[in-house]
């Protein structure tokens, strides 16, 4: 599948970052002075990012914005009954695909841009982008 350069280039930035600051946290003058600490910091760092995914605080809003192939906030929280709207401000076209709550947005593009989906029932709904299935989002809902 076709990814653009700017997608790969900012995900590989993305995994950059990570490493670095697991480099960072690593505090250096203990860990290098015992065999034991050693070897546990060692695999701590290397199971950590495949066990742990980034934890994202859900952000109160209804309103997702879709820039540079992201949702924006990719984690959202609203109350059952309100209705969230997706704006793609891209100039690639981008769709909002759920099979957690059944939602299927035509392609945003242009001026239909915009869509909108009501969330009733509590719960956590992840969804994507039916064009660009690396684009995730998640809806939590409140009672
Ligand atoms: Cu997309």
């Amino acid at each position: 599948m076709f990814l653009p350069f700017s997608v790969r280039a900012g995900r590989a930035v993305a995994i950059g970052t990570l490493a670095a600051v697991g480099l960072t946290a690593c505090g250096g003058t203990t860990h290098a002075t015992t065999e034991g600490a050693t070897a546990d910091h060692a695999h701590a760092q290397a199971t950590a990012p495949a066990t742990t995914p980034v934890a994202q605080a859900a952000v109160a809003t209804s309103a997702v914005t879709i820039d540079n192939f992201s949702f924006i906030p990719a984690a959202i929280k609203v109350k059952a009954g309100t209705t969230v709207t997706w704006t793609n401000k891209d100039e690639e076209p981008h769709s909002v695909v759920s099979s957690d709550e059944p939602m299927r947005s035509p392609t945003l593009a242009g001026k239909a841009n915009t869509f909108s989906h009501t969330f009733t029932k509590p719960g956590r709904y992840a969804y994507n982008c039916g064009i660009h299935p690396f684009m995730h989002g998640t809806v939590e809902v409140t009672a």
